[in-house]
């Protein structure tokens, strides 16, 4: 199959991605969802989490910004999801900063049968017990190899692991994809990995691999980022956010060309 079908597919069929996120990125996700031609749709409340996941094809859950009752939501909403066998996105935004951000990661891990965890290398090293430093919801630096934690993290919990960085890792620890694509102007924009998260699940609604899924939406994020990039890098990044809004609605198959996707299997 054509991968890059699927971004055509996402447009044709519009699927609707449940987010329980951040205040910081909610907007933001909502443009960027319709913008790739998704269905957005942000529900909070513990009385309706579980019946609007039942209805969505993918289920988001960011703990950017989270409190225990909006855990106890994630965990209604994620429990509702699996029951139907519809893909939960987890992004453990922060995870190591703080304690309470450690301790909730691990809860929803439990609790819920997770499709795709998406984080940058320090977030997917702490939720896998693996030393790393951590600045905020910032990366931080860590020694070892991205692929090998990946790796790890998707064997520990038996899902597909996304690491993005300047290289995005995207591994269920048998297949692996290094996608090259993206640009560095991404890390000036707050929100960009919480939306990747949310444009990661808008292909697993249609996608059942979820390395194809992920590899896919990873790399044309990217793309579209470049895209963005060479109109806007002279200018600053609220230029660039503008732009890369209107480089990820026009996206499509043909696009396949400017993918760097490396790709292994064990
Ligand atoms: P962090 O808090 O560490 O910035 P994040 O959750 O914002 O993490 P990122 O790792 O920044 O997530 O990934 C968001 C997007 O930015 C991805 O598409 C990724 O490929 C891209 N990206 C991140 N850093 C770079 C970089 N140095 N050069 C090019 N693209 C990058
Ligand atoms: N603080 C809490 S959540 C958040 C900030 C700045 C947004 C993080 O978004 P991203 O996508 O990880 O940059
Ligand atoms: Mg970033
Ligand atoms: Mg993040």
């Amino acid at each position: 199959m054509n991968l890059f079908q699927l971004v055509n597919e996402v447009r044709e069929k519009n699927p609707l991605v449940h987010n329980i996120t951040n205040v910081v990125v909610t907007n933001f996700t909502a443009n960027g969802l319709l913008a790739i031609g998704a269905s957005p749709v942000m529900a909070y409340a513990r009385e309706e989490t579980a019946n609007m996941a039942r209805i969505s094809g993918a289920l988001v859950l960011n703990i950017g910004t989270l409190s225990e009752t909006e855990v106890e939501s994630m965990i209604l909403a994620g429990k509702a999801a699996n029951e139907k066998g519809i893909p939960v996105v987890f992004d453990p935004v922060g995870a190591g900063a703080t304690p309470f951000r450690t301790e909730m990661s691990s809860k929803i891990l439990k609790e819920v049968k997770i499709s795709i965890i998406r984080g940058n290398a320090a977030e997917v090293a702490v939720i896998t017990g693996e030393k790393w430093e951590i600045k905020g919801v910032d990366a931080g630096s860590g020694d070892g190899s991205i692929v090998e934690l990946a790796k790890k993290a998707a064997g520990l919990f038996g899902c597909t692991v996304v690491i993005t960085g300047k290289d995005d890792v995207i591994t269920d620890g048998v297949t692996t994809h290094i996608v090259e694509n993206g640009h560095e102007l991404l890390t000036k924009v707050t929100g960009t990995g919480c939306l990747l998260s949310s444009v990661i699940a808008a292909f697993a609604a249609l996608e059942k691999d979820s390395v194809e899924a992920a590899g896919t939406a990873v790399s044309a994020y990217g793309i579209a980022a470049e895209k963005a990039a060479a109109t806007t890098a002279d200018k600053g990044p609220g230029s660039f956010q503008i732009e890369f809004l209107d480089q990820l609605s026009k996206i499509s198959k043909e696009d396949e060309a400017f993918a760097k996707i490396k790709t292994t299997k064990e």
